[in-house]
């Protein structure tokens, strides 16, 4: 409802009125809005007002303009703090999604000369790689390929880190996970990924590297992690300073 009388700002009022209508699943993602004229008759105000709130909404990410066809609500992303290092069980509990995995596959193989540097093991090194999709709230939004030395993780079988990979490392073997390097790209979903993230053939996925290290005095890598996220329901934040 909008109150004419109140102090609170009409566009803001409006803003308000479309969020909530978004909230409650009134408008639904990719429903098509109300035009402004028809905004501005229902509530009796002036289609500038309306535009404002428009705007707002658009800057904000919430709904999107197409051009000659009008204004859609968009597809709610997660969005996701780069700047600590988190697990992905983390990450969803944080959002209150409930998060869980689908084992692809379960394997210790022997390391290459690309994994041994990047790992500090030997080529001959064996590596446990574990492929997971990640699901939030039962939806696949990743999928997520682990390495891990076997000297660090030992003989584990699956159901030991089913929950969380980073729960094993801390909470089971008593490491302390210290920092990590992550990269992001974009990319065409691999087969694979088209399979089991039930995405249409070609999507875009964003494809984060991370190599992540021990807290100790050499700061062993414990895992390398190539994760491939849904391009269309990832975005991610991180605060920038100025020095
Ligand atoms: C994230 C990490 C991955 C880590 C996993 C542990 C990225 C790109 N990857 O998916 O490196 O192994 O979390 O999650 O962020 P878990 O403890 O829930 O198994």
């Amino acid at each position: 409802m909008i109150d004419k009388q109140s102090p609170i700002p009409i566009y803001y009022q409006l803003e308000e009125e479309i969020k909530s209508m978004i909230h409650t699943k009134q408008l639904k993602p990719g429903d098509l809005l109300p035009s402004e004229r028809e905004f501005a008759e229902k509530y009796a105000i002036s289609r500038m007002t309306v535009r404002q709130a428009i705007n707002n909404l658009v800057k904000e990410g919430l709904i999107y303009r197409q051009k000659g066809k009008g204004t859609y609500v968009a597809d709610k992303k997660f969005e996701q703090d780069l700047s600590g290092l988190t697990s992905f069980s983390e990450d969803m509990r944080n959002r209150g999604l409930t998060p869980s995995s689908n084992l692809i596959s379960f394997e210790f193989i022997q390391a290459n000369e690309q994994l041994a540097s990047i790992l500090s093991i030997a080529p001959t090194d064996i590596v446990c790689r574990i492929k997971r999709v990640r699901l939030a709230d039962d939806e696949p939004v990743a999928v997520e390929t682990v390495y891990s030395p076997q000297k660090l993780v030992g003989d584990m079988n699956y159901l030991d880190f089913s929950d969380s990979f980073y729960d094993y490392v801390e909470k089971k073997l008593h490491h302390k996970i210290g920092f990590g390097y992550q990269t992001i790209e974009a990319a065409p979903a691999s087969d694979e990924e088209v399979k089991h993230l039930n995405i249409p053939k070609d999507s875009p996925v964003l494809v984060m590297q991370r190599t992540s290290f021990l807290q100790n005095k050499d700061q062993t890598p414990i895992e390398f992690a190539t994760s491939a996220y849904r391009a269309d329901k990832y975005k991610f934040k991180m605060k920038m300073k100025r020095d």
